[in-house]
């Protein structure tokens, strides 16, 4: 068995013994995993409420007049804090199926088999009722008979009472224009009078409301605060059990660890049921990584199982059938473990291909600019280039401007000296030369 159900297995039998002197845990008040007990009337809603504890549809809650639930039930699920929580849904007190008696007496070996479910004991026992409804006289019978069954201190030492339809009294305050804050409900639990208060204090106000409709948030914040009750409230932390039980429990225990076939057996049902319960929350988990991580832990927890099985296979023939369901779970989670790696492997490569793409993008893009660049630079280029020759044109021009116009004075200084010196046919060789320049 895994370390922490043989460690159980052990527990369960040492637990009648010690727990009464509190050596169960170094903090007595916080027991490490928390086994509940479901009672009440029927219809109060014990069964919604075992369902909002674990997390998951385990037991049937319908409206019905006559009892829904007609046996103990037990499911088992893991608390985000890794604590294991055991939910026992017990048929309702005082059944209208067949009569008071009769209910009664049904009750009564409901709850033998809801002790016998879980042998060490139970740490709290929730008592439901429910919001909007007075505490009748019914009510007030119920408690006298769990008194009756229980002991006398019973209600005052394990019971919390979960008060039930919680989104009745949201709805009641909304309509009296008044906000629901964390506070509402302990202000409307101090405004109550008469035999609820009573109780309330029997229980030192040991009281939480739970709307069994509320979203998924709303049902993980009431089942903490149900949790942080227990770690911090109550009272010894120990396990109830009782003496009108206790033969009924100890040749129980006896057979269990007299008759070595039960326990493997049994530790193999609760695994089996915790991992069931894992399988579904990793199902929706949308993180692959955790995803993968939480599989391959419930892989590894599968294979410790199926090792223990088949090493205490020879005790008990019953152990075949839950090494099939325990390696049916097994290839399931195999084949689950091998499609996320699949899924996995393709968004990282679509993520590597994306990033191949973006980077091409890129490149292209700079390639792009680098091209417009050198095209810009080039006209830039020419365009200067064609300034240059225009400029080396011009000053071209200028330059034999002025040597013209210099041999222009030149001949003209000449021409004036030749009149001067009234060398009449040099004058007129030059004059013709002079005027030649206008002819065209
Ligand atoms: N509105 C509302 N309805 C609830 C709530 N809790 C339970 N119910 C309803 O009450 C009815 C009885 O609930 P159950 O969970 O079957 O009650 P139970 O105490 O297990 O009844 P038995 O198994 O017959 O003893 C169902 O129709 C539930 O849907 C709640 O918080 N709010
Ligand atoms: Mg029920």
């Amino acid at each position: 068995m895994p370390q922490r159900l043989s460690q159980r297995a052990a527990l369960c039998c040492f637990s009648l013994q010690c727990e009464d002197q509190g050596q169960e845990q170094s903090h007595p008040k916080m027991p490490k995993d928390i086994d509940f007990l479901l009672l009440g009337k029927t219809g109060y809603g014990k069964s919604a409420t075992g369902n909002s504890i674990l997390g998951f549809k385990a037991f049937s809650s319908k409206a019905n007049t006559t009892s829904v639930t007609i046996e103990s039930k037990k499911e088992i699920a893991q608390h985000q804090d890794g604590r294991r929580l055991l939910v026992v849904d017990a048929p309702g007190l005082c059944d209208t199926g067949g009569g008071k008696e009769y209910g009664e007496k049904l009750f009564k070996k409901a709850i033998k088999e809801a002790m016998l479910m879980n042998p060490h004991g139970y740490h709290v026992f929730l008592f439901t009722l429910k919001c909007g409804s007075r505490l009748t006289a019914e009510d007030l019978d119920t408690i006298s008979f769990m008194k009756n069954l229980f002991g006398e201190d019973f209600v005052r030492t394990y019971c919390i009472i979960i008060m039930t339809y919680g989104d009745t009294l949201k709805r009641e305050l909304q309509e009296n224009d008044t906000t629901f804050t964390d506070n509402s409900f302990q202000d409307w639990c101090e405004e109550q009078t008469g035999e609820f208060q009573k109780l309330r204090q029997e229980v030192y106000r040991r009281v939480v409301l739970f709307d069994n409709f509320g979203s998924v948030e709303e049902k993980a914040s009431q089942r903490q605060n149900l949790i942080n009750m227990v770690d911090e409230q109550m009272l010894t932390g120990r396990r109830y059990t009782n003496k009108k039980f206790e033969k009924v429990l100890q040749s129980h225990l006896k057979l269990l660890t007299k008759d070595k076939t039960l326990l493997p057996v049994q530790n193999a049902q609760e695994e089996i049921s915790l991992l069931s319960n894992e399988i579904e929350r990793i199902q929706c988990e949308a993180n692959i990584d955790a995803k993968i991580s939480a599989f391959e832990q419930v892989a590894e927890r599968i294979k410790k199982l199926l090792k223990n099985i088949d090493e205490e296979e020879h005790k008990s023939p019953a152990l075949d059938r839950w090494r099939s369901i325990a390696a049916d779970k097994q290839s399931y989670v195999e084949k689950e473990l091998l499609s996320v790696n699949q899924q996995k492997e393709l968004e990282e490569k679509s993520r590597r291909n994306e990033e191949l793409r973006r980077v091409q993008a890129m490149k292209d893009e700079q390639k792009k600019r680098d091209e417009e660049q050198r095209e810009i630079a080039e006209k830039k280029r020419l365009y200067e280039e064609g300034l240059r020759q225009v400029q080396a044109m011009m000053d071209e021009q200028k330059k034999r401007a002025d040597e013209l116009k210099k041999e222009r004075q030149r001949q003209h200084d000449e021409y004036t000296r030749a009149r001067d010196e009234s060398n009449e046919n040099k004058a007129k060789s030059l004059w013709e030369r002079i005027t030649s320049w206008f002819t065209w």
